[in-house]
């Protein structure tokens, strides 16, 4: 069956009755299935759950603490089917673009992200730029080139899921979600989609501090999924004090004729750590990247085998 065929969406929600109404509605008129939909409330009181029983689409309960988070992974264990398209009830993401999405996994990809492109007077500047920059971050520590790595609408092949240890709450979903796949397969793609706006934009949970959040939670992944990597960044960053004790040393021995050995050979000492910490933290992203491909062919010639 193709990824259009086999798939599950599962809607996390916290009260966004008005925009859970016209998702599902939407959902429905593109043509997926009542059965296919899953509702994942995280409490709400302002009649969400009314709306998901009168669309008779199925609703569970949140089983998981930790916000959106929480709410997405209690989906994804009732999914059954062999993809999960995630799209956020406030009806932000047009439902339509669920067959971009299928037809771009259908390709042979784990993950594809919608990309948004937001309408006009759709997102707030200052969230926008969180979500480059948190975007940017993740492409730096994870060696990866994507574009939306927070969209809040993407589909997902679940078997590439079943290893995951689950450490994230709240928004940092989305980037576990992207380093666990990235550092499996890094079978990755995206597919442009519109962003609208919130129709209840007083509703909305996503605040500026989540984005710090996100910032330390995707250090925190890279821990886990390519510790050598962090570790040498930290270590590397001994370099700077090193060069700084060698510039001192080097200004007062030539302009004040002055040796301060002991600065000197610390700064010489802390240099030499520090590039060689920074040596091994590009080797470990290497040989990531290494592991990776190695993965990739050994799949495809499994995958050629059993043919
Ligand atoms: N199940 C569940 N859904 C949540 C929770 N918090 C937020 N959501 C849903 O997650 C989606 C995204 O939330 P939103 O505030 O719009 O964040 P943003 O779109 O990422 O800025 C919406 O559908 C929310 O209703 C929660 O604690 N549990
Ligand atoms: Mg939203």
């Amino acid at each position: 069956m193709s990824a259009c065929e086999d798939f599950n969406v599962i809607i996390p929600v916290k009260n966004e009755a008005l925009g859970l109404k016209m998702t599902l509605e939407e959902l429905l008129n593109t043509g997926v299935s009542r059965d296919k939909i899953i509702v994942v409330d995280g409490g709400s009181t302002d009649g969400s759950r009314e709306i998901a029983k009168n669309f008779k689409v199925k609703l569970i309960d949140q089983k998981y603490p930790g916000g959106k988070a929480g709410g997405v992974r209690t989906g994804l264990e009732v999914v059954e089917a062999s993809y999960a398209v995630i799209i956020d009830g406030d009806y932000t993401y047009p439902a339509s673009h669920i067959w971009d999405l299928c037809k771009k996994a259908s390709e042979g990809y784990d993950m594809v992200i919608g990309v948004r492109i937001p309408e006009p007077n759709s997102t707030n500047p200052i969230l926008r730029l969180g979500n480059w920059l948190l975007t940017k971050w993740f492409n730096l520590i994870f060696g990866t080139r994507l574009r939306d790595v927070l969209s809040g609408m993407y589909l997902i092949r679940i078997d590439t899921l079943r290893e995951a240890e689950w450490e994230t709450k709240g928004f940092s979903i989305e980037s576990e979600i992207v380093a666990h796949i990235a550092s499996l397969s890094g079978r990755i793609s995206e597919v442009p989609i519109s962003y609208r706006r919130r129709i209840e934009p007083e509703k909305k949970k996503l605040k500026v501090l989540d984005g710090f959040k996100i910032a330390t939670d995707i250090v925190k992944l890279s821990w886990s999924y390519n510790p050598v990597f962090t570790l040498f960044i930290v270590a590397s960053l001994i370099l700077i004090p090193g060069l700084f004790l060698d510039l001192y040393y080097l200004y007062h021995y030539s302009v004040n004729d002055v040796k301060y050995y002991m600065k000197g050979l610390m700064g010489v000492i802390m240099t030499l750590m520090g590039f060689q910490s920074l040596a091994l933290a590009i080797l470990s992203l290497y040989l990531k990247r290494v592991e990776l491909r190695l993965r990739r062919s050994i799949e495809v010639a499994l995958r050629r085998q059993s043919r």
